[in-house]
């Protein structure tokens, strides 16, 4: 298994496991758990060789974590980033940092600066603990620019975060009077 076949299927599982599992028929539970076999099996109606080796190495060498595999080992979901409806993980709710930071790319600040941070296709606003995890993300999408968001104060105000199996925190929309531009 080289670095290239397991980034191609991490890929692959994102796409299926987050967003389009009906690509392939699988189902996926409310709380985004699929068969293993039921998808091992709808990969190979779509030409992809995929086994419990490659699914287990993907899912340990995954730099964020990005999957689990339940107790079991018969099932596997995407820890976070879903955008696919029917499915609504409960994410556990927790009391944030003082600051949370979120990487956006320089082109999206005028619209953030009149909507606040929306979720788009995703269930959740992404927020990332430090700012060199938020570099990271931004520039997924061009000229990385952070922003600081005070999300103590959101909470203390009633908002809801939750925390992801992988660590990434999670809100449903951050209104502009807490983000701060550095
Ligand atoms: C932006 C990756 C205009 C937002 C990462 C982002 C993350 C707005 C984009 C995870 C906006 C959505 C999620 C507004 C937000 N106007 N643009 N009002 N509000 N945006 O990919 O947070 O590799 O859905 O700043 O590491 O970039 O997939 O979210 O640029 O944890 O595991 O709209 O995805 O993880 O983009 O990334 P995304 P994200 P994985």
């Amino acid at each position: 298994m080289d670095t290239k076949q397991l980034q191609e299927t991490s890929k692959f599982l994102s796409y299926v496991l987050r967003h389009e599992p009906q690509a392939i028929g699988l189902q996926l539970d409310s709380e985004g758990w699929a068969d293993i076999g039921a998808l091992i099996a709808g990969a190979a109606k779509d030409r992809r060789a995929l086994d419990i080796a490659l699914i287990q190495a993907v899912v340990s060498s995954s730099d964020k974590k990005r999957f689990s595999i339940s107790d079991d080992g018969l099932r596997i979901r995407a820890v976070q980033g879903h955008s696919t409806p029917n499915v609504s993980l409960q994410h556990i709710e927790k009391e944030p940092p003082e600051f949370l930071y979120h990487g956006t790319a320089r082109r999206f600040l005028d619209s953030i600066r009149q909507q606040g941070l929306i979720a788009g296709s995703r269930h959740h606003v992404h927020l990332s603990q430090d700012i060199p995890t938020a570099i990271d993300v931004g520039q997924r999408y061009g000229k990385p620019v952070v922003l600081k968001i005070e999300a103590l104060r959101m909470h203390q105000q009633g908002f809801k975060f939750f925390q992801a199996e992988n660590g990434v925190w999670l809100t449903n929309h951050v209104p502009v009077l807490f983000v701060l531009e550095e």
